[in-house]
């Protein structure tokens, strides 16, 4: 009985943590906005055929809409039922992508937006995606339902009623993220609202969850709704998994609330790692590749086994969120690829690309005013499709950073060296670096304004090798850079200064 129960109690905890990722694969990528028909046709066309492991998903359930400004991203952040109904399609769509993507074993993962409904000034009337009906004066939710009943209005101190002071965890959680109603977690009726929502997005074979707002949840309101959550769908997963929870918490430090606090529900957003090596890929702050040596836990991180990284998010790409100026995105894209190519490379993290669409930038005193602007749409306010060109890129104002051939190849990199310590690091004190994964894979960096010219040991078997950065291995031929690794295991690497992607990356996978 005694053992039944760890068994339980241990196997609840510990598979939180668990990304259910296929044994061969390491990343999910985030097609932030998409259409779920376009992810079920980028599951079987590309993301299955390369090694992706998952897709997160933007929120499915209805929402707000917003015409003033038209259409942002961020009225998906504003629900107003947990009908499955959004711009991205409705529940008959979002069940045939969920099928779709699980078949080719790439696993779906839902932003679930579970601390709050849309904002105080939403008004009343049918102005969702799915036409149910809201009146934010009497906090009614008739199609969840939700009443007056079911928000912290009574809780919250603060003489706005939103969050004031970060110094404050009070505030923090029981307050209204910039005018978000903000619901009583606490209460049995709203956890149970809550659960069968994620329940009913387990039963149609998703993965796991991102957690939206998680700082201004209570650890323990969170850990009620997770641990009334079904085992995954055994169509598709062993028997027992447990969906994955990664908790959005922006922790960079100085707050009044800490990641930590999180760990027993799931992973945690480690926000300082994109920040961090934003500075390094800058060169900002005298920050220096070298100094990369013991990145993860060295430079502050958390536990490497509750840290879910990226290098941006829908968020930080836009100046919203945390991070700053420092945030690499697809606008750099020469030095965009070498901090994903170095976010792949290392051990550190359970990793999550980023997809994105463009938009215009436009700074007016530091900050881009068109920071809103939501993705490609038609004239009627819906979103376009995500087309695909000749060369594999994306049309229609979608950037598919995840095609890109470095990233794509990277994230192969991530699968072939899987399990394999960091091993064989080198620098040049400065902006050099190169290091490798046991006797699987090998990378090396040249940023500095100088040419490199290095004899490295690699730790790989002797051979020739395809640079999977200038290009890869195609039947037997490499397509860009070939790399000779000798019967000791060196290679000598030559990097311009000046090329087009400064870093060279070689895999057991791409040996010809
Ligand atoms: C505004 C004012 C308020 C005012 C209110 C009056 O700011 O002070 O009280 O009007 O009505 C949008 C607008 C925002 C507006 C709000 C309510 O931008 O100006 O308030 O709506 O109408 C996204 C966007 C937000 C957006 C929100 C809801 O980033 O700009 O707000 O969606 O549409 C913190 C949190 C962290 C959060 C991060 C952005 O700790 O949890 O800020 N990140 C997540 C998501 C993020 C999302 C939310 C949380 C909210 O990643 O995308 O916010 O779900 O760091
Ligand atoms: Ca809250």
């Amino acid at each position: 009985m005694k053992l039944l129960l760890l068994l339980l109690v241990s196997g609840l905890c510990s598979a939180q943590y668990n990304s259910n990722f296929r044994s061969d694969r390491t990343s999910m990528v985030h097609l932030f906005e998409w259409r779920w028909s376009d992810i079920a046709a980028e599951c079987e066309r590309y993301l299955g055929p390369n090694g992706f492991a998952g897709v997160q998903v933007s929120p499915p359930n209805e929402n707000l809409i917003i015409t003033s400004p038209n259409r942002p991203w961020w009225e998906r952040y504003q629900p107003i039922s947990y009908k499955i109904c959004s711009r991205s399609g409705n529940e008959q769509q979002f069940r045939d992508m969920v099928t779709r993507c699980n078949n080719v074993g790439v696993y779906i993962y839902v932003d679930a937006i579970i601390n709050h409904m849309c904002g105080a000034g939403g008004g009343s009337g049918t102005r969702s995606t799915c036409g149910s009906s809201y009146n934010t004066g009497n906090r009614d939710f008739p199609a969840v339902p939700y009443s007056s009943l079911d928000f912290n209005d009574g809780k919250c101190k603060t003489p706005s009623g939103d969050i004031e002071n970060y110094g404050d965890a009070y505030q923090v959680r029981d307050c209204r993220l910039v005018s978000l109603l903000d619901l009583a977690l606490e209460k049995e009726y709203v956890r149970g609202k809550i659960a069968a929502y994620l329940n009913t997005l387990i039963s149609i074979g998703v993965a796991g969850f991102r957690l939206d707002a998680s700082k201004h949840m209570w650890p323990g309101d969170i850990n009620a709704i997770t641990s009334r959550l079904n085992n995954l769908n055994t169509q598709w997963f062993p028997s027992g998994s447990r969906a994955l929870i990664f908790q959005e918490v922006i922790d960079l430090g100085g707050e009044a609330i800490s990641a930590s606090e999180y760990f027993g529900n799931g992973r945690v957003t480690e926000f300082k790692y994109g920040a961090k090596l934003g500075n390094v890929i800058r060169k900002w702050n005298g920050e220096k590749m070298s100094y990369l040596k013991n990145w993860g836990e060295g430079w502050g991180f958390m536990r490497n086994d509750r840290s879910f990284v990226f290098v941006d998010n829908h968020d930080n790409q836009r100046g919203h969120g945390a991070g700053g100026a420092s945030i690499l995105t697809f606008f750099d894209d020469r030095l965009y690829k070498m901090g994903v190519g170095f976010m792949l490379a290392h051990p550190y993290g359970l990793t999550r690309v980023m997809s994105s669409y463009r938009w215009t930038r436009s700074f007016v005193n530091g900050k881009d005013v068109n920071d809103w602007i939501g993705p490609p749409m038609n004239t009627d306010g819906s979103t376009k499709s995500v087309t695909i060109n000749a060369d594999s890129t994306c049309g229609n104002g979608w950037v598919c950073e995840h095609r890109w051939r470095q990233i794509k190849n990277m994230v192969i990199f991530r699968n072939t060296v899987n399990g394999q310590s960091l091993t064989n690091w080198w620098d040049n004190g400065g902006n050099q670096i190169a290091f490798g994964r046991g006797n699987r894979g090998f990378i090396i960096f040249n940023n500095e304004s100088s040419n490199m010219d290095v004899t490295l040991n690699t730790g790989l078997p002797a051979g020739t090798y395809c640079d999977v950065i200038s290009g890869q291995k195609e039947g037997t031929r490499c397509t860009g850079t070939q790399i000779t690794v000798s019967s000791t295991g060196s290679a000598r690497f030559t990097i311009s200064s000046s090329a087009a992607d400064p870093f060279i990356a070689i895999h057991a996978n791409a040996k010809l």
